[in-house]
C-alpha cells in the first residue's frame, strides 16, 4: 500500500509538524528523527512507546509505523499490574521513551532505547508494506479479566483518516489543538497521526486546559479535539472567559468524542461562541465508525452518519436487523469495514466472539436511527463497562484489584453519573474487618497504583453484604443508591 504519511516520505518540507510546547519539529526534521528511530527498530516485531504527551512520542510511534514494526502506547501511569500484563501479553523487542523519563520496575528487563528529536537517519520507505500489517496494538478493557491487546492493521489507520478527512474537509491546511492522552486512539490516532497523514501539524497541550485552548484557537489554530470532560470544562469556564468564547468562534471545526456530550453542555457552548460541537463515534477495536460531517447539521445528541467504507446496522437481540429509520427502533451497533481491528492478541476466543459468522463487528453500544440517517446512540449492552472522562473501565478489573486489598471481603463495583466525569467509578464494599473498613483514599491508591489512577473508585460505599441471587451472582442493580 502507499505510504502512511506521503508528506514525510515524498520531499518533507519546513512546514511544522508538531508542537508540544515550546518545542517544535519540522516535517524535514520529523523525517530525520523518525529515521533514526527506524535504524534502532530493526524489522517487523512490537516495540513498546512510553507514551508521555510529549514529542518523543510522536517521534517514536511514526519511527516505528514507518519501519514495519507495530507500536504499543503504554500508558505511563499504568500501574505495576496493568503494565506486567500488557507487557507478558505483547511481548515488545524494546522500549521507546525519552531521555531522562524514569521508567517503572517492570520495565526494567527490556531493551531501552531513547528517542532523539534532533537525531537523523534514513527515513525507512513503507511504501511496500501490507495493508493487513499491524501498526498498533492498543489495550482496551472489557467488561471482566485484564484489557485486551486490539490489533490495528495499517489499513485501518490510513481508511480512518481518510473517511475523517472527507467527512471533516480535513487537510494539510488545518492545525490541530488538543491536550489527549497519547497512550489511546483517540489522542495518538486522531490526534497525532491524523494531522500528519494530511500534512498538517498539531499543537498538543501538554495537558488539558481552558487557557491552552483559548491560546492555541485564538492563535492559528482551526480544529479541537477533545473528550466530553473537556468541553463540559469549557462550557463552565465560557460565561466568564470572554478571550475562550472568541477563540472557539474562531474554530473551523470543534469535535468531541469518546463518549456522549450532554446535549446542555452542547447548547451551552453553542449558545456562547455560535459554534455547534460535532461528534464522532468510534472505539478503539474500530476507529471511527460515524460522524456529523462539516458539511451537515450538527444536531446536539447525535453522532451523525456513517463514514466513507464503513458499513453499520442495527440489531435487535433475536437477530433481526432494523432497517426503519423511525427515531424508536433501538438495536445493537454492528459495523464491518476497512477500519477495523484484525484480533485481539493472543485471545483467539475474545476475537471470535467479537465478530458474527459473516464479519460484522458487535460494538456494544445501542442506537437508533433518525429520519435522514443519522445514528443515536442511546446506551450501551454491557452495564459493566464504564465511560470516565472519556476512558473505557471494566467494572471486573477494578472488583479483582480490589478484592487483593486485604481490608476487602466483597467488592462490586458500578458507575454512576457525574457532571464533570460523564460517569465516575463507585465502589461497593464489604470491609474483612467491620471495625475498621479500609479508607476511600486507601483503596483508590490502591486501585490507582496497580492498574491506572482514571480507574480508582472516586466513592467508595461500605455494605454489610452484597445482594446477591440464588445462584450467588451479585445483582449490581440492587445496590442501594443515594
Ligand atoms: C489522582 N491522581 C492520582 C491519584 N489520584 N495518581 C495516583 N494515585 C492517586 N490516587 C492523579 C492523576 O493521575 C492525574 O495526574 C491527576 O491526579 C488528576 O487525575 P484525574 O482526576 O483522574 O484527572 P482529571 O483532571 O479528572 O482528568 C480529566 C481528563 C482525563 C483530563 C478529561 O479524564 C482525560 O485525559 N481523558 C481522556 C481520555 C481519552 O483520551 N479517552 C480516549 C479513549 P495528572 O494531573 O498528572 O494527569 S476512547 C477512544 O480512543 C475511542 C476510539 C474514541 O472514540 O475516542
Ligand atoms: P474505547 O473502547 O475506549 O475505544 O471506547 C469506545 C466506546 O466509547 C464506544 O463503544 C462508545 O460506547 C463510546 N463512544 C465513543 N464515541 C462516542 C460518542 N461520540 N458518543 C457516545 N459514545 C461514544
Amino acid at each position: 500500500m502507499s505510504s502512511l504519511f506521503p508528506a514525510l516520505t515524498g520531499d518533507p518540507g519546513e512546514q511544522v509538524a508538531l508542537r508540544f510546547g515550546d518545542r517544535v519539529l519540522t516535517y524535514a526534521e520529523l523525517a530525520a528523527a523518525a529515521g533514526a528511530v527506524g535504524e534502532r527498530v530493526r524489522g517487523p516485531g512490537r516495540v513498546a512507546v512510553w507514551a508521555t504527551p510529549a514529542l518523543e512520542t510522536a517521534v517514536g510511534v511514526v519511527g516505528v509505523l514507518l519501519a514495519g514494526a507495530a507500536a504499543v502506547p503504554l500508558n505511563p501511569k499504568s500501574g505495576e499490574k496493568e503494565l506486567r500484563h500488557i507487557l507478558t501479553d505483547s511481548a515488545p523487542a524494546l522500549v521507546l521513551a525519552a531521555p531522562g523519563d524514569e521508567l517503572p520496575a517492570a520495565l526494567a528487563g527490556l531493551e531501552r532505547v531513547d528517542v532523539d528529536v534532533r537525531g537523523a537517519g534514513p527515513l525507512p520507505d513503507d511504501r511496500g508494506r501490507d495493508e493487513g500489517d499491524p501498526a498498533l496494538i492498543v489495550y482496551t478493557s472489557g467488561t471482566t479479566g485484564p484489557p485486551k491487546g486490539a490489533v490495528l492493521p495499517r489499513r485501518a489507520i490510513a481508511s480512518t483518516l481518510d473517511a475523517l478527512a472527507d467527512a471533516w474537509q480535513w487537510t494539510g491546511d488545518d492545525v490541530l489543538v488538543h491536550g489527549l492522552p497519547l497512550f489511546h486512539v483517540h489522542g495518538l490516532v486522531l490526534g497525532v497521526l491524523g494531522p500528519l497523514r494530511r500534512g498538517g501539524s498539531v499543537r498538543h497541550l501538554g495537558r488539558f486546559s481552558t487557557e491552552g485552548v483559548a491560546r492555541e484557537l485564538g492563535g492559528g489554530a482551526t480544529m479541537l479535539f477533545g473528550v466530553p470532560t473537556m468541553y463540559h470544562r469549557i462550557a463552565e469556564t465560557l460565561p466568564g472567559d470572554p478571550e475562550l468564547a472568541k477563540a472557539l468562534a474562531g474554530a473551523r471545526l470543534l469535535v468531541s468524542g469518546s463518549a456522549a456530550l450532554p446535549v446542555h453542555d452542547h447548547e451551552r457552548i453553542a449558545a456562547a461562541t455560535g459554534r455547534r460541537v460535532i461528534e464522532r463515534y468510534g472505539m478503539t477495536e474500530t476507529l471511527m465508525n460515524t460522524s456529523v460531517r462539516a458539511d451537515g447539521e450538527a444536531r446536539a445528541g447525535t453522532v451523525g452518519v456513517p463514514l466513507p467504507g464503513v458499513e453499520l446496522r442495527l440489531v435487535e437481540e433475536d437477530g433481526t436487523v432494523i432497517t426503519s429509520y423511525d427515531g424508536e427502533s433501538v438495536g445493537e451497533i454492528q459495523v464491518r469495514g476497512p477500519n477495523l481491528f484484525t484480533e485481539y492478541l493472543n485471545r483467539p476466543d475474545a476475537t471470535a466472539a467479537a465478530f458474527t459468522g459473516d464479519g460484522w463487528f458487535r460494538t456494544g453500544d445501542m442506537a437508533v436511527r433518525d429520519g435522514d440517517g443519522y445514528v443515536r446512540i442511546v446506551g450501551r449492552k454491557a452495564t459493566d463497562l464504564i465511560k470516565s472522562g472519556g476512558y473505557k473501565i471494566g467494572a471486573g478489573e477494578i472488583e479483582n484489584a480490589l478484592l487483593e486489598h486485604p481490608g476487602v471481603r466483597e467488592a462490586a463495583v458500578t458507575g454512576e453519573p457525574d457532571a464533570d466525569l460523564g460517569e465516575r467509578v463507585v465502589a461497593w464494599i464489604v470491609p474483612a474487618d467491620p471495625a475498621s473498613p479500609p479508607s476511600a483514599g486507601e483503596l483508590a491508591d490502591h486501585v490507582a497504583a496497580r492498574l491506572a489512577p482514571h480507574k480508582r473508585p472516586r466513592t467508595v460505599r461500605y455494605l454489610e453484604a452484597l445482594p446477591r441471587n440464588d445462584m450467588g451472582k451479585i445483582m449490581k442493580r440492587a445496590l442501594p443508591h443515594d
